[in-house]
């Protein structure tokens, strides 16, 4: 079967969360600023909101020059740790869209591929329909909005979010890429910077439908044969690469759906059983301890809930991870009232296990 991706983009981040946060900023231009230890005088802007953008205010832009271009603008400093528990929520309801926990990719701070082609059965309208969940999950949850691209692989997916934004969603069947990409000034096409860009204008390629036209062995000799490549697939549509955790190193995981909707704590418990099972034996093939346990709970009407528990030692038994993730799916049956639909298990903040590895090392 195709696959089907969805990429995430949450909408100027860190200015949306800014004005979630204080409702006097709505109908202002927001602009976040990373200040200099020069105070501010110095610092360049991290992002801004689209009125502000609308005066011409962009990411990188001197905070100074951004002041003379709207002077009634609202300039915040940068909150990094507050923006990094929101992203965290937001993957969290990403993450539990995916077919699974491994197919899903955080790329940056507010971006996220997710494969969901067992999910949509690689029908393009139920992952048009998933998209949408998504897009109301995190309205709901998070109170920020975000773009959505599909598509048959990450390349499409990734330049589908940005076509419509904010607030957006593009679905891409894999009939439809072709006149996608094909109008694209060079430049959109996701992977190529600038150097590459003047280098294409250059050799008299500027839109992806020349690139695509191009002599393979043409751009091998200018690039040399890695890029060389990947340009002449990427003008095409083409993109193999897969849907991957990368934080993969810092987390295990499994989620996985009731079989129906319950609270029937039965049920609950043993598929929270099975997918222990599941995480535990990986953390042995990984040879790793954990320090944290986070559960997660999906309920009947979407709404996702996690709760999490930190150690100060790692620990690798299966004991205390079943000790520590049924407490906290107790806590969730006794403060909800709503079904269940899906629940999930991880660990984090993983280490080597230095038990083990001196094992091996004598
Ligand atoms: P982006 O996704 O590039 O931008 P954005 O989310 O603000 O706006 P858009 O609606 O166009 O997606 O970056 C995500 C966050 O990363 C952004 O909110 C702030 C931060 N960032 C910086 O701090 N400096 C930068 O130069 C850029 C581009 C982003
Ligand atoms: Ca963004």
């Amino acid at each position: 079967m195709e696959r089907v991706i969805i990429h995430v983009d949450m909408d100027y981040f860190y200015a949306a969360i800014e004005e979630r946060e204080e409702p006097m900023l709505k109908g202002k231009a927001v602009v976040v600023c990373m200040y200099s230890n020069r105070g501010e005088s110095g610092g360049a802007v991290s992002t801004s909101n689209y009125i502000a953008r609308d005066a011409g205010i962009r990411s990188a832009m001197p905070c100074k020059l951004a002041k003379s271009k709207k002077p009634d603008a609202v300039f915040l400093p940068v909150r990094k740790a507050f923006y990094e528990e929101v992203s965290a929520n937001v993957m969290e309801i990403l993450r539990s869209n995916a077919d699974s926990e491994e197919s899903f990719e955080k790329i940056s701070i507010d971006e996220a591929f997710l494969e969901i082609t067992e999910s949509c059965n690689g029908d393009y309208d139920i992952a048009k329909e998933i998209g949408l969940r998504i897009k109301e999950e995190v309205k709901s949850q998070e109170r920020i909005t975000c773009s959505v691209g599909i598509g048959p692989n990450k390349l499409i997916a990734k330049m589908a979010s940005s076509f419509r934004k904010p607030d957006g969603i593009t679905v891409i069947r894999p009939e439809e890429t072709e006149d996608f990409l094909k109008p694209m000034p060079v430049k959109k096409l996701w992977g190529i910077g600038k150097v590459t860009e003047d280098k294409l204008i250059e050799m008299g390629i500027t839109t992806v439908k020349e690139l695509a036209a191009f002599n393979v062995m043409e751009l091998i000799s200018v690039f040399g044969k890695n890029k060389g490549m990947w340009l002449k697939q990427a003008a095409s549509g083409q993109d193999d690469s897969p849907v991957k955790e990368r934080t993969a190193s810092d987390q295990i995981g499994r989620m996985a759906s009731l079989k129906n909707d319950s609270r029937n704590e039965n049920m609950i418990f043993s598929l929270l059983d099975e997918l222990m099972d599941d995480v535990v034996s990986k953390v042995k093939k990984r040879k790793v301890s954990f320090r944290s346990v986070t559960v997660t709970v999906i309920f009947s009407n979407f709404k996702t809930s996690t709760k999490s528990r930190t150690f100060n030692h790692a620990v690798s038994d299966r004991e205390i991870l079943a000790e520590n993730a049924v407490e906290l799916m107790k806590q969730f049956l006794d403060e909800s009232t709503i079904n269940f639909r899906r629940v999930g298990v991880r660990v984090g903040n993983l280490q080597e296990s230095t038990g083990q590895k001196s094992l091996f090392d004598f």
